[in-house]
């Protein structure tokens, strides 16, 4: 009789093998979430203790312990996620969500992963990032034969250096990643580390996009470019929980990038450093400050910082249109166009008609337009002085003397102590000091011209 140990060392190139039913009946219980809520921190009830991430609006698998083997159960099949309150998207993911859930281990671990797939097509499971026996790459047709529907496989491997990692199929990858199919995995250090230190508060999330046509909610999976939803775990601000931290509190939050584009992400209020690539933590000579990182496409970035100012700061990708959400694309620009009056007769000919932005966009944020069912505005989110006038990847780190060590749940908004906020003067603006005018080299005065615009008063004062 061979162990299952004893089966991966004789099996080789052919690790990730098909499990008899008779196998099928021990697995691990499969643990599903049914919510798109942040969870709190996965406490390690066995195994190696550590300080255990926590993933925005998601959770960590937990896992049973068999002959010191961590075992984790994971199911790839349809979920429905709620990418923001108020719509709902079909998607592919992991045990009930969109992303799946993160998977936590400790450096030296011996982990057992059983994949059971309930896709309607075949799948695998690649291990972005990790080192491990070729066997257990999860790559279909190269490194494994596909997991096919109702199939389950198990992947076997010790997670030899600590860091930031991801999963995703590897098998008709562009149609199961645009459907959602990704997960985090975080693998600590086994005690201390010269170049990871301790943190208080330890985030992750994965950058995803989805092209999702107004009114509908399945992914177009044929979009390379044209998204208009981009994501942070699937959740579009202001479906985004905040990132809730305490005064002074050391702070680190782990990104992927599995979408098509890269993502400068931005943090406003401190600056960072990125100590940890996908190739594990970068030395600490080799790091500088920073406020902004830019995220490539399969890449993961971890950075660190102490959250030593107060506040509601802002915390986004910083390209313009993935804080936006659908519509966002195919607008002609109305900036500067009058077209007062003109809305009020078309309606008597279009019901609804609604003229846009002929003074930017902002307007588009507060208007009451009439929208597709399961469809959200293009920018949104209220904060305490209006809108934010953000969707997309927005969110905010809430930075607070009072919050609790522990404690995620969010404090509201920041109260600004007197006189530590931009307010409005009273008074007239005096004229400006202009050059005297002169000729143009290119012709005479008036040739061309382009006036200045300046706001008008639709209300004919
Ligand atoms: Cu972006």
């Amino acid at each position: 009789m061979t162990s299952r140990r004893e089966f991966f060392k004789l099996s080789g190139a052919i690790a990730a093998a098909t499990v008899s039913p008779a196998t099928l009946a021990a697995l691990p219980e499969i643990v599903s979430a049914t919510t798109a809520d942040t969870q709190l921190p996965l406490i390690p009830p066995s195994g190696r203790p550590y300080n255990p991430v926590v993933t925005l609006n998601g959770w960590t698998l937990p896992w049973r312990m068999k002959d010191g083997v961590k075992e984790f159960h994971l199911v790839a099949e349809p979920v429905v996620r709620e990418i923001a309150p108020g719509m709902k998207a079909h998607l592919w993911g992991y045990n009930g969500q969109s992303p799946g859930p993160t998977i936590e281990v400790v450096e030296g671990d011996r982990v057992r992963i059983y994949v059971t797939n309930r896709l309607p097509e075949h799948t695998t499971i690649h291990w972005h990032g990790q080192r491990l026996p070729n066997g257990m790459d999860g790559i279909g047709g190269l490194t494994q034969p596909a997991i096919q529907p109702g199939k389950t496989f198990v992947y076997e491997f010790v997670a030899r250096r600590p860091g930031t990692f991801m999963y995703h199929p590897h098998a008709d990858e562009m149609t199961q990643m645009a459907m959602g199919m990704m997960g985090f995995w975080v693998t600590h250090p086994k005690g201390k580390h010269p170049l990871i230190d301790p943190v208080d508060r330890d985030f992750c999330f994965l950058l995803n996009a989805y092209d999702i046509e107004p009114g509908s909610a399945k992914p177009q999976i044929n979009t390379m470019l044209d998204f208009n939803l981009w994501t942070w775990n699937s959740r579009a601000f202001p479906g985004i929980d905040s990132l809730n931290v305490r005064l002074n509190d050391r702070v680190r939050i782990r990104i992927g990038n599995l979408t098509m584009t890269n993502h400068p992400i931005h943090l406003h209020g401190v600056e960072f450093q990125v100590t940890g690539t996908d190739g594990g933590p970068v030395p600490k000579s080799a790091r500088w400050p920073e406020v902004t990182t830019d995220i490539a496409v399969g890449q993961m970035r971890q950075v660190d910082f102490v959250a030593n100012e107060e506040g509601d700061w802002a915390f986004h990708c910083h390209k313009s249109h993935h804080t936006m959400n659908a519509m966002g694309h195919g607008v002609p620009s109305m900036i500067g166009v009058d077209h007062s009056g003109l809305a009020d007769r078309i309606n008597k000919l279009i019901p609804d008609y609604m003229v846009m932005g002929d003074r930017g966009m902002a307007d588009m944020a507060q208007m009451e337009m009439p929208l597709p069912d399961n469809t959200l505005p293009m920018m949104t989110g209220q904060g305490p002085f209006g809108s934010i006038e953000m969707g997309g990847m927005f969110s905010t780190l809430k930075v607070r003397r009072h919050q609790k060590p522990g404690d995620y749940s969010d404090p509201g908004w920041f109260a600004h102590p007197a006189g530590s906020q931009a307010h409005e003067v009273a008074g007239a603006v005096s004229a400006p000091l202009r050059a005297p005018q002169s000729a143009s080299p290119l012709g005479k005065p008036g040739d061309v011209e382009v006036k200045v615009r300046k706001p008008v008063d639709h209300s004919g004062h």
